[in-house]
């Protein structure tokens, strides 16, 4: 009824292939090939679980904050800390959260928007991550503010200042 398979032989067959001349060895242990095989798969789906694991782990709300850097959070009642003090031309790092639902933020974002310091950030909902702010060499307060929640600009709780020193 089935007709056999014209392709790779079976185990115990006499072997009909030939590399480099010299007749494939038969044998009924797995070829160092399929083990090769089975232990790449195994460490590539090991890999991608630490990796995911990893990003939970991560990602999650208690973010580690590298030295140097200034963990900033910003909710409806602004930007926590509202001011950021910097020296002059000095690049600022900041692990910037948001604990937010998408659903309350224009955009499912919160924004990080300065003319004087020309930067335009966004934080997605619930999420944290890494920008940076660099500091005019001018010694001064430059305003910051959020425009995608609670009235934007025009609300005096969603600004925030860096103080370059002078
Ligand atoms: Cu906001």
């Amino acid at each position: 009824m089935t007709k056999p398979r014209p392709s790779r032989p079976r185990v115990g067959e006499p072997a009909t292939r030939a590399s480099g001349g010299r007749p494939v060895p038969t044998t009924s242990k797995p070829s160092r090939l399929r083990v090769l095989g089975f232990v790449v798969v195994a460490v590539v789906l090991l890999g991608a679980g630490v990796y995911m694991a990893g990003n939970t782990f991560f990602t999650g709300h208690d973010v580690s904050i590298p030295a140097g850097a200034i963990a900033v959070n910003s909710g409806m009642d602004g930007f926590t800390p509202s001011t950021l003090d910097a020296k002059p031309g000095q690049t600022l790092t900041l692990v910037w959260s948001n604990k937010d639902d998408a659903a309350m933020l224009a955009n499912g974002v919160h924004t990080l928007v300065s003319d004087s310091l020309k930067v335009h950030l966004e934080d997605p909902a619930e999420s944290t991550v890494t920008v940076t702010l660099t500091a005019p060499m001018t010694p001064g307060d430059y305003d910051f503010w959020c425009d995608s929640c609670c009235g934007g600009k025009d609300t005096p709780a969603m600004h925030g200042t860096l103080h370059v020193e002078a």
